[in-house]
């Protein structure tokens, strides 16, 4: 089986099924399923994107999908970002299909996709909302506040008792310039005067608490890639996007063996960048980043 993990889409639809093509052709098989880390913006209506989304230069191609002009070719299954059109999400708080084949996940939870459970926790950490109930959003003063998670939605995916992989959309406080074996390479495109600041605690506990194989976030628009070594011997792979304006570090691929991930690789090439008893740390991102292209409110 095949997964194409894609970053913050932010409207990019129609170049993200293009490489997805690109990459079954290089690897001879089809994408079962593609996982999407949030930002995707889908907007129904051109003139809802020009309302509604803060990033006023991203194309609206959702609306083709979401008028039945144009069918996502295999299921894309994503997490809510801080940007997207809340108007909608908020109706769905345990996930629901926007359009064909295109199915948002929900707040919080897990659920299982092509035989694989998939933890989720949706939005980022915003200490000023994080124990304030949502408001409703019915203005535009009341749409930033549902981009951040709140500690119930917090709790509820620390409860899940097992997953094969734990979606997020921010960053895992700590991860950033954590000491590994290419440590000083660490996350370069953020400085290493941000570097303790990346991420949020919250994220970090859930990671804590599931210990997953693999974790996959973006917002920070930076690849990264990073393992975290557990006392009971267990490790996590965790893979930062880039936003999917390139695909060199905007898509990876997966390819499973029932529940085991056999190979890994990024972009549509189709190489192989990890197989089982490789590290998995800056090596593997590294090459991908284009410096300075951390910006805080992505
Ligand atoms: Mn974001």
């Amino acid at each position: 089986m095949l997964v194409a993990v894609i970053g913050d889409v932010h409207g990019r639809f129609f170049r993200v099924e293009d490489w997805v093509t690109e990459l079954e052709r290089a690897r001879g098989a089809s994408v079962d399923l593609v996982l999407s880390v949030g930002d995707i913006e889908t907007f129904a209506t051109p003139d809802d994107h020009r309302r509604k989304s803060t990033k006023r230069n991203m194309p609206a191609e959702f609306a083709e999908y979401a008028r039945g002009e144009r069918a996502m070719q295999r299921p894309f299954v994503f997490v809510g970002g801080n940007n997207e059109d809340f108007e909608t999400l908020e109706t769905m708080p345990d996930g629901g299909t926007l359009a064909h084949n295109v199915h948002y996940l929900g707040r919080a939870g897990v659920k299982t996709w092509q035989g694989l459970r998939v933890a989720y926790l949706s939005g980022i950490y915003a200490p000023t909302r994080y124990d304030r109930p949502r408001l409703a959003v019915d203005r535009p003063e009341t749409t930033r506040q549902a981009g951040y998670f709140r500690a119930p939605e917090v709790a509820q995916v620390r409860a899940v008792a097992a997953a094969d992989l734990l979606l997020l959309h921010e960053w895992p406080r700590g991860i950033a310039g954590r000491e590994s074996a290419v440590a000083q390479v660490g996350a370069r495109g953020i400085r290493p005067a941000h570097w303790a600041q990346v991420g949020n605690p919250y994220a970090a506990a859930v990671v804590t608490t599931l210990r997953p194989p693999w974790v996959l976030c973006g917002h920070l628009h930076v690849p990264h890639a990073v393992s975290l070594q557990w006392d009971d011997g267990k490790v996590t792979r965790v893979v930062c996007l880039d936003q999917a304006a390139r695909s060199d570090g905007g898509l990876l691929w997966m390819e499973y063996q029932g529940s085991e991930v056999v190979a890994v690789g990024w972009g549509t090439s189709g190489e192989v960048a990890w197989h089982p008893g490789d590290d998995w740390d800056e090596r593997q991102s590294a090459p991908r980043i284009r410096v300075g292209s951390w910006r805080d409110k992505d």
